[in-house]
């Protein structure tokens, strides 16, 4: 299952081609099932339907927890590291994170959870958010994981769409110097939830909270009355494991689905390989388990392959910007997988709080959510890699369950800002406008996988023509990523970003729509238009252009009560950067939005704004462009 050469991945690659079934067979071998699959693979790209392991019996806890326990009973699954550095790192070995695990699934089925139910978890970074995610999974219950930072309605639509029968959250949450509140946010969002019969709740910051009879539980009281012995539930390799809600072009974020088999191979496989994971290696990968970096390369990635894995509470500034190396040298992390965010936000701090810790213990470096500027890739490889640690730019999506492409560190060749080539089972194409395949090298496109792979998304939850309009209806045979990307000269790839409206800030997926629906609700709002702009530290910006109802008196605090409605609706992740008052949108005669003319004077490209002739009133882009009020 591992490859050790530039050879055998060759040779892995190919025959992942050639013959994807007996690959994958292969791979899934290695791991534990109580009833071998009756098919590998079925599958229609039209009809967006993909199954593995179809007939296989397994569970993932036992392949994430069980299996380890003889060998490694005593290593620590988690080191958690709380958000204040002068409390006491936490170390949880296989033996107690499996017995509290299992005490938590007998607290969710006392509760009368049961297979096939939905819960929801909204947690800080806590070794409970990992026991709560891996309690779902022993019994079979869907989690659905919503990011802390999401507002109250977020959480209720997320809820209400999935019909979540359980909430699992905590008092509040530390971050940085903050301390935020959780169960008032839950409890604001249950207000307009009406499937939800209780609400389980863990003592983080010991914040007052109300607490309702009959449906609100501490956490600490709940596992103190239950059995530590909880079978694992057995579930079909295509039962649904998890949903993870994810932005997109339109409308509201949708529900991506996974299921346990396809999943669990794909995530650990990708693991091991492209981090080329060794036994006793320290894991830290520092997104949020909130996101699809945290559920595969946190949680199920490492726990499947054995592997110690760090969750850190807190931010990387907080006391200050030497925070990840610190937690670096303390815990002799081999592995540190991070964004070009953080990597950029750090750089602006200067290399004095990087030298005054010993980073030696660093083996491998990784980045990943968003593209990796070249500034930012030699930074990292050269200062907190000493040159020599292999750095692999991951590129994948929620809807992929892992990395798609990527180099394997230390094996494949590396291209600063380049994610280089497909891992085995991944058969990326390139094609135009019009759907044709580019072939050849030296071209760009918009990036498609023409086969599936185990970790592909199966369905959005309860909608599967939306799964299918959105990601395989545009180029009608392959599935679409909405990004865009060259292959160069020698075949590596390079992701250039989206292509349709979905932003990437900070690495968050936010799209435009969404952002404009927030705004548009705010009071003396008659419409927006939101665009991306580069921003140095984020990636991208939020641009938003605004009509409103009257000339505002005061602009600058029209602007932030914008961002407090914003705020509100989503979350403080999705507030606009930049707020343009405007008396007008440029818009085609059939009402579209011409984002792209937009851009262009966001990103101050004025002169050069292309054909707009084809615009309503051509004379309402120079009101935007001389920045009507
Ligand atoms: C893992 C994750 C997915 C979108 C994707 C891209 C962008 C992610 C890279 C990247 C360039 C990378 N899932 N993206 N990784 N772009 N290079 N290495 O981020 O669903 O939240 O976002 O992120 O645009 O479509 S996600």
């Amino acid at each position: 299952m591992r490859i050790k050469t530039f050879e055998e991945y060759q040779v892995a690659y190919k025959q992942s081609v050639d013959d994807p079934e007996g690959f994958w067979a292969e791979v899934a071998q290695q791991f534990q099932w109580r009833k071998p699959w009756k098919k590998v693979l079925s599958w229609d790209f039209h009809e967006a339907n993909v199954k593995w392991f179809e007939g296989g019996v397994m569970n993932i806890t036992e392949n994430a927890l069980d299996r380890h326990l003889a060998e490694r009973g005593n290593q620590p699954a988690i080191i958690w590291e709380p958000n204040n550095p002068e409390d006491q790192a936490v170390s949880i070995s296989y033996n107690v994170l499996y017995d509290r695990v299992c005490r938590f699934a007998n607290v969710l089925k006392k509760h009368g959870v049961k297979k096939g139910d939905r819960v929801c978890i909204y947690l800080p970074m806590v070794p409970e958010l990992t026991v709560a995610v891996l309690s779902c999974a022993r019994i079979g219950a869907i989690h659905s994981v919503v990011f802390g930072g999401f507002s109250a309605k977020s959480i209720a639509d997320r809820i209400n769409d999935a019909a979540c029968t359980m909430v699992i959250t905590s008092d509040g949450a530390f971050r940085g110097s903050k301390v935020i509140p959780m169960k008032e946010t839950v409890d604001a969002a249950l207000d307009q939830c009406d499937t939800v019969k209780n609400v389980i709740v863990m003592t983080r910051t010991r914040t007052p909270v109300s607490m309702l009879k009959g449906r609100d539980h501490w956490w600490e009281e709940e596992v103190k009355h239950v059995d530590s012995n909880c079978p694992a539930e057995p579930m079909d390799a295509e039962d649904t494991l998890f949903i993870l809600y994810t932005s997109g072009s339109t409308g509201k974020p949708k529900g991506v689905v996974h299921t346990c088999g396809g999943y669990m191979v794909y995530a650990s496989y990708t693991f091991a390989n492209v981090f080329q994971y060794q036994p006793g290696d320290i894991h830290f990968c520092t997104a949020d388990i909130g996101w699809i970096t945290g559920h595969s390369y946190i949680v199920y990635g490492p726990l499947c392959n054995g592997a110690t894995s760090v969750v850190f509470e807190g931010i990387p500034t907080y006391p200050d910007a030497g925070r990840f190396w610190q937690i670096v040298e303390r815990h002799k992390v081999n592995i540190i997988y991070t964004a070009p965010t953080a990597i950029r936000s750090l750089m602006s701090y200067g290399l004095d709080y990087v030298k005054k810790y010993d980073l030696s213990s660093l083996k491998t470096l990784g980045s990943v959510g968003e593209p990796i500027n070249e500034e930012a890739w030699h930074w990292f490889k050269d200062n907190i890699g000493g040159g020599t640690c292999p750095l692999v730019d991951t590129w994948w999506q929620t809807e992929n369950g892992g990395i798609m492409i990527s180099p394997l560190a230390g094996i494949t060749p590396e291209k600063p800002t380049f994610a280089t080539l497909p891992l085995p089972g991944i058969q990326p194409v390139l094609v135009d406008e019009n759907g044709k395949e580019i072939e050849g090298n030296g071209v760009s496109g918009n990036l498609c996988v023409k086969f599936p792979w185990p970790g592909i998304i199966r369905t959005t939850y309860g909608d599967h023509e939306r799964c299918k309009q959105t990601y395989f209806s545009t180029y009608p045979g392959m599935y679409f990523t909405g990004d865009g990307c060259m292959r160069d000269e020698d075949g590596y790839y390079r992701i250039t970003g989206r292509v349709d409206d979905v932003l990437n800030v900070s690495g968050h997926r936010i799209g435009t729509a969404e952002v404009e629906n927030a705004i548009n609700m705010h009071l003396g709002v008659v419409e927006s238009a939101v665009v991306g702009y580069a921003h140095d530290i984020k990636g991208q910006g939020i641009y938003a252009y605004v009509i409103t109802e009257e000339i505002p008196d005061d602009p600058d605090m029209f602007r932030k009560d914008i961002a407090a409605t914003v705020s509100r609706i989503i979350g403080p992740i999705a507030k606009p950067d930049k707020v343009q008052f405007v008396t007008g949108l440029p818009k085609t005669r059939s009402g579209k939005i011409m984002r792209r003319i937009l851009r262009k004077i966001s990103e101050g490209d004025v002169n050069n704004l292309g054909d707009i002739s084809t615009l309503l009133d051509p004379t309402v882009v120079e009101d935007i462009k001389k920045g009507a009020y």
